[in-house]
């Protein structure tokens, strides 16, 4: 699929057009990705239905981002070239901080090897005897940089965000990302999803901070199924538990490229990602 437009970034499983009039369009695709490598199988509707997902939470948390004088960037879903209907959003262009913002409610991945090696995550000292999949006292914001392409974004502490943005809006960023974070989690939990983590990109626009990419997508989230929620080991993922058990199974060794999926494995997987669109929203996904 080839758009009449510049592209002006490319990400693993999608990519941004310049839309020109200060816009740009985000285009999310079908790929999936497991263990740091694209699958060659794409998740039929996959690029729809998180595009859908992270319209409509644009639309919930707007609320909390007018709260702290913010705003996002989406300009509208429908106003796309045909080829990309539903599966892309018209933003406005804004200023990128260089940094990633991300929030943790539970204790997972990296964020459960940095408590066993310091007792802390970030900044924050945290009670003793908590395990993989453990829920935090308070959701802690744990930044990173923007990695080069291939690379994994690397944690920085508050000092370094400080650095990067000056201390007022390092401030404004923490705070926004975890009231965003709480609301969010709170919106998840009762449609019975533990929102685990997740990272927010922000920009500026001349008037103030403006929460752009995708939001709170599986992609850019860790989505457990609540009712399967049990601290001390690793939690089965919402989305990609079926890629990930069924690749594990395989015999794939991780580095060589990664084998085509089966077609009970698609389809398991798109069935999770409709569902989790429909227990969030409400909506049925057509
Ligand atoms: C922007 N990215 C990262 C996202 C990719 C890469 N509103 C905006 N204004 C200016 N720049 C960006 C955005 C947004 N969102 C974000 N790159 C540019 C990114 C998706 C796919 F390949």
């Amino acid at each position: 699929m080839t758009l009449a437009l510049p592209l002006v970034a490319r990400g693993k499983v999608r990519e941004v057009y310049d839309a020109g009039e200060g816009r740009l369009l985000l285009v999310a695709s079908d790929r999936i990705s497991a263990y740091d490598h694209v699958l060659p199988t794409p998740i039929p509707d996959k690029g729809r239905v998180l595009t859908q997902l992270s319209v409509w939470w644009f639309d919930q948390l707007a609320p909390v981002l007018a709260e702290h004088g913010a705003t996002h960037h989406l300009v509208s879903a429908t106003d796309v070239p045909d080829e990309v209907a539903g599966r892309a959003m018209l933003v406005r262009r804004l200023e990128m901080l260089p940094v990633e913002c991300v929030a943790r409610g539970y204790l997972s991945g990296s964020g459960t090897v940095e408590y066993q090696r310091t007792g802390s995550i970030r900044d924050v000292p945290l009670p003793a005897g908590l395990v993989e999949g453990s829920q935090l006292p308070e959701p802690v914001f744990t930044p990173s940089t923007k990695a080069e392409q291939g690379e994994h974004d690397e944690a920085i502490d508050f000092a370094a965000v400080v650095a990067a943005v000056g201390a007022e809006r390092a401030e404004d960023l923490r705070e926004l990302t975890l009231a965003l974070y709480r609301r969010g989690a709170e919106i998840a939990l009762d449609a019975g999803i533990v929102l685990a983590d997740t990272k927010f990109e922000f920009g500026t626009d001349g008037s103030g901070l403006a929460l752009g990419d995708e939001v709170l997508t599986p992609d850019s989230s860790r989505f457990w199924p609540a009712t399967l929620w049990s601290p001390g080991g690793v939690q089965p993922s919402y989305d990609k538990q079926y890629v990930r058990d069924w690749l594990t199974s395989s015999g794939w060794d991780r580095v060589s490229p990664p084998p085509e999926l089966p077609a009970d494995v698609v389809e398991a997987t798109r069935e999770r990602y409709v569902t989790a669109y429909e227990r969030l929203t409400g909506r049925s996904f057509t």
